[in-house]
């Protein structure tokens, strides 16, 4: 089963244009699919769109009554997809803007089967691009992905930034289990969520992997929620937290990690 999960905020203008592209896509996927969007306290017609939806697609609705922000919205919906599925399905998560295509799920379930843990769309893989960002949002992406691939380099990857992923579920069920409450511990600083899932997930060993794709900027017409100086805070935040000598992620939980497996060895 495949479970898609969107995060929403004011997206009344792009979900009419995404959720029928979501069923076209999946409706003959082995296992079947399902949605989970969460409405982060949306102002605009999201909620009664959501509902209108829901009479003809299988979507489940997770509500915020305010606005929470998109850390504290994916880590409710990670939380509700490590709860609701099994071992074997697969976790999708994508943008709710129309920027993100379904019908390029297909080669990220087929990658996932070849023994990755996390598959990501990648405007940097040949064949991958973007359409229609501004030279501001090109310039702030590219100078993102360097720095993260200068403190956080992960094997197998080199699209850092974008949200449109599939995950096995096992794979978030252990993050979960490992990290508690903080598998996404910067909930207050933006987009920073993202980026903080591959780390905590490549301390634990898990396989990335990666699939071209092209990001449809183009194709956006509700307004971008991204606000990059509270993102850049939360990523040198997050350098901080994760190289800290003492007691920071990768010695803290690499000491957890390594005592946890020699128990196991011991048993
Ligand atoms: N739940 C929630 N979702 C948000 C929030 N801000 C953005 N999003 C969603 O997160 C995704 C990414 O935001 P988006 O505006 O597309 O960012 P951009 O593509 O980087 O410009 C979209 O699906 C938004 O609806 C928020 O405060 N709460
Ligand atoms: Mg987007």
């Amino acid at each position: 089963m495949i479970l898609v999960l969107l995060p929403a905020y004011n997206e009344e203008k792009s979900l009419p244009a995404l959720l029928p592209k979501v069923q076209a896509a999946l409706c003959n996927v082995a296992g079947g699919y399902r949605i989970v969007v969460c409405d982060d306290g949306s102002s605009d017609r999201t909620a009664e769109l959501l509902d209108e939806y829901a009479r003809t697609l299988p979507i489940e609705i997770l509500r915020h009554r305010i606005n929470r922000g998109l850390g504290e919205t994916i880590r409710d919906l990670f939380e509700y997809a490590a709860l609701h599925t099994q071992a074997g399905d697969v976790l999708v998560r994508m943008d709710c803007d129309d920027t993100h295509e379904p019908e390029t799920i297909g080669a990220k379930l087929e990658k996932l089967n070849q023994g990755y843990d996390v598959v990501i769309a990648s405007r940097f893989e040949p064949g991958g691009g973007q359409h229609g960002l501004d030279a501001y949002r090109t310039a702030i992406s590219r100078a993102a992905n360097v720095f993260m691939k200068v403190f956080f380099p992960i094997k197998g990857l080199k699209e850092y930034s974008c949200g449109f992923r599939a995950y096995r579920a096992e794979a978030i069920q252990r993050a979960i289990d490992f990290y508690g409450n903080n598998f996404i511990q910067l909930k207050g600083l933006g987009f920073t969520c993202t980026l903080e899932k591959l780390i905590k997930l490549n301390i634990l060993g898990m396989r990335f992997g990666e699939v071209p794709f092209e990001l449809r900027y183009d194709q956006k017409v509700s307004e971008s929620k991204m606000v990059s100086s509270v993102t850049t805070l939360g990523y040198l935040v997050m350098t901080l937290l994760y190289h800290w000598p003492w007691g920071g992620w990768r010695s803290n939980y690499g000491n957890i990690l390594a005592t946890e497996q020699a128990k196991a060895a011991n048993r």
